[in-house]
């Protein structure tokens, strides 16, 4: 049992000046006010925006502060398991404007904002962004905690405080320049709990002794330590009060300051080096979203933000004072990719050399603890750490992870005792030079449940890297979770007016919490006032959508034009050079009409975004190509507004609420099998917008569910990749022709001096087109005329987005993360009381 710290006799006293929430505008005004006043030091004289959203964040935080200590109170009571979901990114973006949402009390500050002279839209983009991660996988784990919250479930996100975020993207010249982003000058939304820290251990000895008992132990010390401190954010759910924790860790010298001895004995250079060397733990998130590189300080934030959580979570369990064979009913461990494996070999340290369990013991608890999701199969994305790294940073993880594979090893042998190949394929050791320790293989074994996040995705992870894996342990270790999104920043909070639309069908806003009551749409679809607002909010959405690209591009475009929209992490995969090709080739089809035919083409906006890592140069060249194309396209007068193409700087959340709601189109073009899942594509056709895409990803669930006349598929199908690669290299290939003018206009110079483009065409041309870019060009291009030709027929389109957004219930997180629960976690929600309060 828990104890309060004050005693019986003083907790009235307590109760009577416990903070209160506010509730109406005049409270909201009040709570604003005294914040800038006092907090911030601000007057009605010098009060700007700034001080203005710093005084509404700082009002609801308080308001979510109330809430988060209840909630983490209730939940330590209640005495139930709880889930901690491992993450080296939570892509949060904004937080105010959330907050207000879940919160319910947008309206009333609103009003309250514009007595004090101020315009809600202004204030909520004062925000910066919180940008702690790359793309998809970042943004899901922030799905989910707006998700874990809103269905009260008992639930913590662990990850690191990067001082610097993904960085901010400029475009100079046409390139891609990364721009720092220090995001900590002013964030209300974190407490440092400088009383929470736990010190982390790196390099050292191993040394083995018995112990009182006559066990043999072991002992890793006489490393360097670096202290982690814990800062935390609060979580609100929507519609609940349920307000879970977020808790980021930070790194810092384990002396203090200053290592006082050093300072002052004369080394004060050496000193500070030290401190600093600390501090760049948590300095920077990695901008690479499918790349390992092998770089120490990587391994070293991970197993420092493995260790801190740990130490954490194994601290709260033994408050509880329960036997260790219960740890695995109280606690859930989700682990997001690879990044967090070291948690696996980290715990049954704890357990084995701390705890003094035995090593069996320790083992099943470990593999009941723990679950791994995978987000990729592309095998340069698979993580590998070199053995020689690890045994210098971590001697004693090391071994372990030896031990495990030894024991893993011994029981496929046993199990497969004719088959003499498997145990190197399965081995978490790769014998390559250096040796490897395979992180996937690691996260496999030390795991009871291993998901994929759409259902290709995970059919193909079966099949290909953990083939070995299905057949030692079973099919059942193995299962799908279809990714989703959180409707309440993708709809409600990015697109307001039509979720108050929608809210005026199905009488209010309990789509939100239980998305699949959008079939009710359906019933709508006819209604002639239902038709036309809905056609009114996507226009409305793409005048706000131009208005951005005119202040930020210096391009007009037509509202009334096809949108079509990629925006994502710049990679070959996804091909966003299969797209821009295409844009060429639609160009040069323009130029060559007469002014009769030009009379008929459907007018269209190309709209790309995203950031490429800074060190893939192919991602780069393709960021360049667009913004050159759209140089010489967008000053052709002949084309006009019949194609406009824009490259939009530094794609984030922030901008991505704008830009989804805008779209007509969106392109979701991956080469077959090799998008996991993708979200963004959910997210636009939520909006109202349709897809163009491949057979690949979660496309192929969002098919099934809007029927495949509502989403526009081409391309070869995941089967037939691994032949027509094959083929390309043992037949050569014929360059599809029409990509074949494309090229030749790229070469003709007419988009700058061919030569810096020459590595992206030669790739296709030379180099095997291993992404299939040529393969999948005609049906591309013959599914884009299609698009053009429904889009003429305004009518049937809009049918087709109202009966898209009415079978979109099942992407919801609310769905994904009901799943986890029940399939992988084995976790119950824990509802705040409703009696009155
Ligand atoms: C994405 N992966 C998948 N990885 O590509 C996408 N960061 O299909 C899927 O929808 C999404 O995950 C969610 O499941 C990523 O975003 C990363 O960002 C990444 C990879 C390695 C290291 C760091």
């Amino acid at each position: 049992a828990v104890e309060a710290s004050v005693p019986e006799g003083q907790r009235a006293a307590w109760k009577k000046h416990s903070a209160r929430e506010f509730k109406t505008k005049e409270e909201f005004e009040n709570e604003a006010v005294r914040h800038i006043e006092t907090t911030l030091a601000r007057s009605l004289f010098n009060c700007d925006e700034a001080a203005a959203y710093a005084g509404t964040a700082l009002a609801f935080r308080d308001r979510l502060v109330i809430e988060w200590n209840k909630t983490q109170q209730r939940q330590t009571f209640a005495d139930q398991k709880r889930v901690y979901y491992l993450s080296l990114e939570f892509l949060m973006g904004r937080a105010l404007d959330n907050a207000m949402l879940n919160v319910g009390l947008k309206d009333v500050a609103k009003e309250g904002l514009a007595d004090l002279g101020f315009r809600m839209e202004d204030i909520i983009s004062q925000e910066r962004d919180a940008a702690l991660g790359n793309g998809g996988l970042g943004r899901l784990a922030a799905c989910f905690l707006d998700s874990l919250a809103s269905l009260n479930y008992p639930a913590w996100g662990y990850a690191l405080r990067y001082r610097y975020g993904i960085f901010k993207q400029e475009i100079v010249d046409g390139y891609q320049v990364e721009v720092p982003d220090y995001w900590l000058d002013f964030n209300p939304w974190e407490f440092p709990r400088h009383d929470v820290t736990v010190d982390i251990n790196f390099y050292g000895s191993v040394s083995q002794y018995v112990d009182d008992d006559g066990k043999q132990r072991t002992v890793w010390d006489n490393g360097e330590i670096v202290t982690a401190v814990a800062y935390d954010a609060p979580i609100p759910g929507y519609g609940t009060t349920t307000t879970n924790n977020l808790r980021l860790w930070s790194s810092k010298a384990s002396h203090g300051e200053f290592d006082f001895t050093k300072f002052n004995s004369g080394e004060y250079e050496q000193s500070v080096a030290d401190q600093q060397r600390a501090e760049t733990i948590s300095a920077v998130l990695y901008p690479n979203d499918s790349l390992e590189r092998g770089k120490e300080l990587r391994l070293k934030q991970q197993y420092f933000w493995c260790a801190a959580s740990l130490f954490d979570i194994v601290r709260r369990f033994k408050k509880s004072k329960k036997p260790w064979k219960d740890f695995a009913n109280q606690v859930a461990i989700q682990l997001n990719d690879t990044h967090p494996t070291l948690a696996i070999p980290e715990l049954q340290r704890i357990l084995v050399d701390l705890e003094g369990l035995g090593w069996d013991e320790a083992w099943t608890i470990v593999q009941a603890t723990f679950g791994y999701t995978n987000h990729t199969v592309l095998p340069e994305a698979l993580e590998k750490w070199s053995v020689p790294l690890i045994q210098h940073l971590l001697p004693r993880h090391l071994q372990i992870i030896y031990e495990i594979n030894s024991q893993f090893l011994q029981y496929v042998e046993k199990s497969f005792p004719k088959e003499k190949d498997i145990l190197g394929r399965v081995s978490i050791i790769e014998e390559s030079q250096p040796k490897m320790v395979r992180m996937a293989y690691l996260a496999v074994i030390g795991s009871h449940k291993v998901n994929g996040v759409a259902e290709l995705h995970s059919d193909l992870i079966k099949t290909t890297i953990f083939k070995d894996f299905v057949k030692i342990y079973g099919p059942d270790k193995f299962t799908n979770v279809t990714n989703g999104i959180t409707p309440r920043r993708w709809l409600h909070q990015a697109n307001p007016k039509l979720s108050e639309l929608i809210a005026s069908k199905l009488g209010g806003y309990e789509y939100l919490r239980d998305l699949t009551l959008l079939h009710k749409l359906e019933a709508f679809v006819d209604d002639k006032d239902f038709r036309k607002d809905f056609q009114a909010i996507k226009y409305a959405n793409k005048v706000r959508l131009a208005q951005y690209i005119l202040e930020h591009n210096g391009v007009k475009v037509n509202p009334a034009a096809l949108f079509d929209v990629q925006v994502k992490r710049i990679h070959e995969y996804k091909r966003q050079q299969l797209n821009i090709f295409g844009v060429i080739h639609r160009y040069l089809e323009i130029k060559a009409m007469s002014a009769e035919q030009k009379k008929k083409v459907q007018p269209r906006v190309s709209i790309f975004g995203g950031k490429a890592a800074p060190g893939y140069w192919m991602a780069k060249t393709v960021i360049h190509l667009v913004n050159q194309v759209g140089k010489v396209i967008n000053a052709d007068k002949e084309v006009g507004d019949l194609l406009k193409v824009v490259f939009l700087e530094d794609y984030n959340v922030s901008k991505a609420e704008i830009i989804v709601p805008g779209s007509d189109i969106s392109e979701h073009i991956s080469t077959a099998g090799t998008e996991a899942s993708g979200t963004s594509n959910m997210k636009f056709v939520l909006n109202g917008g349709l897809v163009i895409g491949t057979c690949d990803g979660a496309n192929i669930e969002i098919t099934r569910e809007v029927g495949e006349e509502n989403i526009f598929l081409f391309g070869n199908l995941a089967e037939d990749v691994e032949d027509l690669r094959e083929a390309h290299h043992k037949q050569g290939f014929e360059l599809d022709p029409l990509l074949k003018r494309v090229f030749e206009t790229i070469r003709s110079g007419t988009f700058g001096d061919a030569g810096q483009f020459s590595a992206l065409v030669d790739s296709i041309v030379d180099h095997g087109d291993y992404y299939l870019v040529s393969d999948d060009f005609k049906s591309y291009i013959d599914t884009q005329n299609l698009i053009d030709q429904s889009y003429a027929k305004q009518e049937e389109w809009v049918t087709k987005t109202i009966l898209s957004v009415a079978r979109m219930g099942f992407f919801s997180s609310d769905r994904c993360i009901d799943e986890y629960a029940e399939m992988i976690w084995n976790i119950e929600p824990l509802k705040p009381e409703t009696n009155g309060a």
